[in-house]
């Protein structure tokens, strides 16, 4: 019997190393590289292959790869491929024993190739191999990526059960909340189908979760001009799903994962995050020190050390997380005692603007006192971010190497 309680998700022992693309050091004959995931598709992937290599031959004569990844699926897909690639001498297949998961499998794929132009295709003959053709043409045409579309008009999902099209469709708008600027720049951001330049993601760290890697490609990539080609997403003829409970936990990680590190405004949530574990802290040691049933010390020895302590806490969390590239291009002990020292002053000085906006706000303006500190708290976030991120955490240019000759 098949493995079929398989998760299609990381191995236990597959680390979370971000994977990198190379750029092609040596110029190939291959232009494109088209690579397909497989986990127990043996019942479809010859066809797939024959019908991919039929239509390639035809209009990319010696110049396209085939690459299967599979993941030591136990119905021998990977055999079966093998014992194809003297039929298609385009073909190579890999196979995975110490990882697991689609998004990955598609890297190293990836990894693997010769080609300029990268691609992806399931290997259950959902996704129609004449696609690969069109969206080819559109990369020939100067598109930096290429997606196949279920939802633009020619495009569409055959016969989904409404739950189904439920779950799809929002999932994409979950993702639309979390990730806005990525997922709307393409009406499918789930789709598993698409080319794409090497270039657009060649040197840069990838770490996708799960399945849908396209969105890690439109959020990491340097992804310029987007294509979209309609397809019909077809029924599964052969073969069982991967898809499970797990697959949609691992999207949601994955959409709050990009949130957090995208940009300046996932630096933003980062610091505000640990800022709130610093406010639980505060509260918490204040209460333990100054209430008279724990220890009753003075209001204000309390407060000094429940602030220290929550600064302190604050301190650590953003050097090695929030502000983690900056602090490993500033190692040892000494610069992290600087910034340490520099989060502490400007810290104070927020605490301090703290208080005056409260007082400001609640005494002078008439504001209630609640709503007049959480304007007050709202304003001082701001402001310690900025100034921590220009002060305390500050790219410093690499001083020059005296010992170096380099100009
Ligand atoms: N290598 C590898 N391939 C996988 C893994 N999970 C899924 N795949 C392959 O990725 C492709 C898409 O997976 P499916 O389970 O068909 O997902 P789907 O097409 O969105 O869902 P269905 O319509 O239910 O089939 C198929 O070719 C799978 O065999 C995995 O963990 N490792
Ligand atoms: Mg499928």
């Amino acid at each position: 019997m098949l493995d079929t309680a398989f998760a299609s998700s990381t191995h236990p022992k597959t680390p979370h190393i971000p994977i990198q693309i190379p750029a092609l050091v040596q110029p190939s004959s291959i232009q494109l590289s088209l690579v397909i995931p497989t986990y127990n598709e043996a019942s479809s992937i010859c066809s797939l292959i024959r019908q991919l290599s039929t239509h390639l031959d035809t209009h990319l004569p010696g110049i396209y790869e085939l690459i299967v990844v599979d993941d030591n699926s136990p119905d021998y897909t990977a055999k079966l491929a093998r014992e194809l690639q003297k039929e298609v001498p385009q073909l190579k297949v890999i196979c995975r024993h110490q990882e697991r998961g689609l998004a990955t499998a598609v890297l190293r794929g990836w990894q693997a190739a010769q080609g300029e132009i990268l691609g992806v295709i399931d290997g259950d003959l959902q996704h129609p191999p004449e696609i690969i053709l069109k969206l080819w043409q559109q990369i020939q045409a100067g598109a930096d990526l290429a997606v196949g579309s279920r939802y633009l008009k020619s495009g569409g999902v055959s016969h989904w059960k409404l739950s189904r099209r439920i779950v799809s469709r929002g999932a994409q708008l979950i993702g639309l909340a979390i990730l806005p600027g990525v997922l709307s720049r393409v009406s499918d951001p789930l789709s598993g189908l698409f080319l794409l330049r090497r270039k657009t993601l060649a040197g840069i760290p990838l770490s996708p979760k799960g399945y849908k890697l396209l969105i890690e490609v439109l959020a990491r990539g340097k992804v310029g001009s987007i294509a979209e080609v309609g397809y019909i997403f077809q029924e599964r003829q052969n073969g069982q799903s991967k898809i499970q409970l797990q697959t949609c936990v691992q999207y949601l990680q994955h959409l709050i994962h990009l949130r957090f590190s995208l940009g300046p405004f996932g630096s933003f949530l980062r610091f505000s995050t640990v800022g709130l574990s610093g406010t639980i802290i505060d509260m918490a040691l204040l209460y333990l020190l100054h209430d008279p049933r724990n220890l009753g010390w003075g209001l204000i020895v309390s407060k000094l050390i429940s602030s220290e302590v929550a600064i302190l806490n604050n301190f650590l969390w953003n050097d090695l997380w929030t502000f983690r590239s900056v602090a490993k291009l500033q190692p040892g002990v000494l610069n992290r005692l600087k910034r340490l020292v520099k989060f502490n002053i400007i810290c104070l000085i927020g605490l301090s603007l703290n208080s005056f906006l409260l007082i400001l706000l609640s005494e002078h303006l008439g504001i209630h006192y609640l709503l007049a500190n959480l304007i007050a708290i709202g304003i001082v976030v701001f402001w310690n971010f900025y100034l921590n991120s220009k002060l305390s955490w500050r790219v410093t240019k690499a001083k020059p190497n005296p010992s170096s000759n380099n100009p």
